[in-house]
Parts: structure tokens; C-alpha cells; sequence
């Protein structure tokens, strides 16, 4: 009975609402839009299901929505069901506004229009509108605080700050107000470092190469969007809109902790705000929050990947979920509309293809799962069929019949962009060109996939989905597989490179244990590993056929 009290109450309210407006001329719309019929419980003082907050009136602007969401940066990621469906809101439940602030920036609109939120809590206005001010604004004398109108995949450059190095910075793709929205558009603003760039994401010593310090994106979209709803990509022609209710959750293991697990806050931290990843060297990259290098992409994605596999609850699991599923959605948004991808150079290339393929899985998306685009971590794992020529170089971690090498500083097609560049790992460290692809292969890749690999066989469906098993064959022999000394000391012999324990194989954490690193949990990514690979049976590690010079 309190429940249909409760509706009547709020039917009444609305009523009152749209009568006190029509009186007053306010608002027209209000005539069309069934007030109220969708979020019947907001404003009756409870905190109902789809509800975030309920402060007993249908006010925006106290904290707490006229959709009972919470307002500003507290907006919060609730779990939605498919068998439990969140409801679309009518436009007229909508908070009318004239002003969004998100993340630092904000958007003033010319004529008042109503105002929604994503799931991850990204803002789109409903129809047509008009930006009249942007805060901080888009200077035009020195080339700060840019904004893009949706972001052209591939075409490598960027409006967002002048600063940007090595000739990626373009002014004619910046927008300034007033700048007409329309269904479909995404504005990009961004909101630029001071003087000095923001600390590197996961290696805090060191200064991000990118002057942008953070973005925030608006949305137009032609009528409100249920509660569940993500955020289109960024990317110019993509419109489509997923829901969080179809997130296959159950696909997440739910395993025992180990002893060093870090704080999903700290990575829903680096994962709230957008990933804007469409500049290759991510030289544009919004840095207060955002990896600035593949590398650390990729040990971001290890540790938030293999976070949801761990037995928190559903509800604790979901923000992170969602942000990931969102990065990966936007991922994806790019290759669709033509952006070639993330390829192999040096650790560049790192860490997308785990984002794409979890949404793909999460929304069972098989355009998704099947991705187009090149990744770093597929162009520098290589497989050989053995017999190995006559004369070949033979390492300790050889096993026949089949094994991987690493496909050195740009790939497999390495070795027509520089000599050197290419697979080596096959030839004696004498016929080495140079030790390009050895350096990197030991500071800057391998240890930075284990995780991702691991998470990748830990969530039912995803190693298949990746479609390169080359990848895992090379974590795998990376990590179980210590460096032989005398293979160690026939490189140094030939190239004068030694390699110390920070570099070699068998762990994943020791570039991150000094030298400006992230340095929490540094060691989460091989306690999983102990934990939950190498209980499973591995092929032999035996060293066999050592040496041949
Ligand atoms: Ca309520
Ligand atoms: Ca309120």
C-alpha cells in the first residue's frame, strides 16, 4: 500500500508541476511529455530501486535530481538488470538546465534544454541546442583549453592544446562558441595543464608528454536515453548506444584475493573520466587521469582487468565495469569508423585490444569481439614453426614443435620501416642489427601484458575472442621461462647489453619496484599469476637443445 501511496503522491506532484508551469507558460513541452509516468517514485523521500539518492522533492540543483540521480561529480554507476529493466525518462522529467559542469569544465547552453546522464555519468543534451560559453575558455591567441565536435579517427591530430608535440597539434579542428549541437554530435572539450604538464598515470616521477590535463565530452542525442545507457563513442559517425542491463557480469570469476590486491577506487579514479586515444604516442592524451604510454596502459588494464576477476560484489565491481566497457566501447568506436588501430612500436601499441574485446564479451557484441585493427600486443608475438633452419640460434626457452618470438620494435613488417625493427629473436645476437627490439621487448612490453593475458584467460570466452594465441603462448614463456645466463651473457658478448634482474623474464613487477614507478601493489599482477597460472599445467620449461654457438 505505501508503494501505490507513494505513486499517487508522486503522480500528484508531477501534476501540480506541470500545471504550476503550464500556468505560468514556463514550459511547453511539459504538454507532451507524461510527467513523472517512468521514475514514479522519485521525490517520496525513499531511496526506491533505480534511485541514487532521494532528498523528497523533484528540485535539481540540491544535490539530488529531478530523476533521483545524484547530482555533479557524486553521480553514482548503479547495476541494472535485462530482466529488471531501468526505465527511459520523459523528456519532461529531464533537469532543465542552462549550464553542465563536468570535471572542470563547463557548458553553458544558450537557451535552457533538458539534460541527461550516461550510465558512466558523461552528460548529453536531448535535440538541438547551442553552447553560448565554454569554461575554461578555448583561447584562440595561444591555443588552450580546445574543443573538438566529434574526433576524426585516424587522422592523427589534435585541437586540443598548442603545445602538442611533433606537428600533431591542428587549430582549424577547433571549435569555439557559439557551436550549434545537433542528434549525434559529440563536443570534445578539453581543459589544459598549466605551465607544467601532469605527472605520467603509474610512473608519477616523470612528466606526461601530453599538455592536455583532462576532457570531458557532451552528447547530443535525439530523446532521453534509458538509465543504463552508454555513452556513444567519441569517434565523428558513430551513434550506437549500448545498455549496461545486457552486461554479461556473470562471465566475471569471482576468485579469492591475494595478498596484494589494490583498491578498485584507485582505478575507477583513472578510468572515470574519458580516454580520448586516437593520436597515436598519446601525445594528446588527457593526463591528470590517463596512461601516457602503452606500457602503462597496459599494466592499467592488467591491474583493473584482473581486479574483476576477484570476489567483489556485483555492485562493487560495476563502476569499474562500466568505465572499461565505456573505454572500450570508445576503442572500438574509432576502428569502426576507420582509425587503423594501435599498432606495434616499441610499448605504444599496448593495451587496447583487452578493453575492446571486454565490452565486446560484456555486451556479447560480436562486431566488437571481432575487432579490425592493428594492436601492439598481436604484431610483436610471432609464431615459428619449428625445425629451426641449420645454424639457427637456439635459446634455452625453445620447445618443440612450435614456439613464439617476440616481433620486435614495430612488428612482424618491422624490418621494412628500419633495419633492426623487425623479429630477431630467431637470429644469434651477433646478427642482431641492433638490440631495439631486445630493449623493449624486456623494459617495455612483456612485462606490461602479463596481467592483461592473464585476465584475458581468466574471463570465459575472452582468450578465444582474441584470436591470437601466439599472445598467450609468448606470456606464457615470458613469464615461466627465466632468462638463461648463458643466453644473457651471449647477448652481452655480441652487443655489450646486459640485462639486470629488473629486465629479465619470470616477473612482471620490477621495472615498477624503482626508478619513479608506480609502486604501490606492484606485485598483484604476479600474485595472480602464482595463483591462478601456474596451477594450471604449462607447457615444459625444460631447457632442451641449449646453445648451438
Ligand atoms: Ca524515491
Ligand atoms: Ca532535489
Amino acid at each position: 500500500m505505501p508503494i501505490i501511496g507513494h505513486q499517487l503522491l508522486r503522480v500528484f506532484r508531477s501534476k501540480l508541476v506541470s500545471l504550476l508551469l503550464l500556468l505560468t507558460g514556463i514550459e511547453s513541452v511539459l504538454l507532451i511529455a507524461p510527467v513523472g509516468a517512468a521514475m514514479g517514485t522519485c521525490g517520496n523521500g525513499v531511496v526506491d530501486k533505480f534511485e541514487q539518492c532521494d532528498d523528497g522533492n523533484l528540485n535539481n540543483g540540491d544535490g539530488c535530481s529531478s530523476l533521483c540521480q545524484k547530482e555533479g561529480e557524486n553521480f553514482q554507476v548503479m547495476v541494472y538488470a535485462a530482466n529488471d529493466p531501468p526505465p527511459t525518462p520523459a523528456l519532461g522529467d529531464l533537469p532543465l538546465l542552462t549550464q553542465i559542469t563536468q570535471h572542470g569544465i563547463t557548458w553553458t547552453l544558450a537557451t535552457p534544454q533538458r539534460v541527461g546522464r550516461f550510465v558512466n555519468g558523461d552528460y548529453y543534451v536531448v535535440g538541438q541546442a547551442a553552447i553560448s560559453d565554454i569554461q575554461p575558455l578555448p583561447t584562440t591567441t595561444n591555443g588552450r583549453h580546445g574543443s573538438m565536435l566529434n574526433i576524426k579517427p585516424n587522422i592523427q591530430l589534435s585541437g586540443f592544446d598548442s603545445r602538442i608535440t611533433n606537428s600533431r597539434y591542428d587549430p582549424t579542428l577547433r571549435v569555439y562558441p557559439p557551436i550549434p549541437l545537433a542528434p549525434g554530435n559529440k563536443l570534445v572539450s578539453s581543459r589544459s595543464a598549466g605551465t607544467a604538464n601532469p605527472p605520467c598515470v603509474m610512473r608519477p616521477y616523470d612528466t606526461s608528454e601530453s599538455p592536455v590535463a583532462s576532457v570531458s565530452i557532451l552528447t547530443s542525442v535525439d530523446a532521453p536515453q534509458p538509465l543504463d545507457a552508454f555513452r556513444p563513442p567519441y569517434a565523428q559517425g558513430s551513434t550506437q548506444i549500448y545498455w549496461s542491463r545486457n552486461l554479461n557480469r556473470q562471465l566475471l570469476p569471482k576468485l579469492s584475493p591475494v595478498q596484494n590486491v589494490p583498491p578498485l577506487s584507485e582505478f575507477e579514479g583513472y578510468l572515470r573520466r574519458a580516454w580520448v586515444d586516437s593520436v597515436f604516442f598519446s601525445f594528446d592524451v588527457p593526463a591528470e587521469y590517463m596512461a601516457s604510454y602503452g606500457r602503462e596502459n597496459a599494466y592499467l588494464m592488467s591491474f583493473a582487468g584482473l581486479l574483476l576477476t576477484l570476489s567483489f560484489s556485483p555492485e562493487q565491481k560495476e563502476p569499474l565495469l562500466v568505465y572499461l566497457t565505456q573505454y572500450g566501447i570508445d576503442l572500438y568506436g574509432l576502428a569502426a569508423q576507420g582509425h587503423t588501430g594501435w599498432h606495434a612500436h616499441g610499448g605504444h601499441g599496448s593495451g587496447r585490444k583487452f578493453p575492446v574485446l571486454l565490452a565486446g564479451l560484456m555486451l556479447n557484441e560480436d562486431r566488437i569481439k571481432s575487432v579490425q585493427a592493428d594492436f601492439g600486443e598481436d604484431m610483436q608475438t610471432i609464431g615459428v614453426t619449428e625445425t629451426l633452419p641449420a645454424g639457427t640460434y637456439t635459446k634455452s626457452w625453445h620447445i618443440n614443435p612450435v614456439t613464439v618470438v617476440y616481433g620486435g620494435h614495430m612488428g612482424i613488417n618491422g624490418e621494412s620501416v628500419n633495419p633492426g625493427w623487425g623479429p630477431y629473436e630467431h637470429l644469434a645476437p651477433s646478427a642482431w642489427k641492433s638490440t631495439l627490439g631486445e630493449d623493449y621487448r624486456r623494459c617495455c612490453t612483456s612485462v606490461s601484458w602479463v596481467g592483461e593475458a592473464l585476465a584475458a584467460r581468466l574471463i570465459p570466452g575472452m582468450q578465444q575472442a582474441w584470436n591470437h594465441p601466439q599472445f598467450f603462448s609468448y606470456v606464457d614463456r615470458w613469464m615461466n621461462t627465466p632468462d638463461d645466463p648463458r643466453d644473457l651473457q651471449t647477448i652481452q658478448n655480441a652487443t655489450g647489453t646486459s640485462y639486470d634482474s629488473d629486465f629479465q623474464q619470470g616477473q612482471s613487477w620490477k621495472i615498477l619496484s624503482g626508478g619513479g614507478y608506480y609502486e604501490p601493489h606492484r606485485t598483484f599482477v604476479d600474485e595472480m599469476w602464482g595463483a591462478y597460472r601456474n596451477h594450471s599445467p604449462v607447457p615444459p620449461s625444460a631447457p632442451r637443445n641449449l646453445r648451438v654457438r
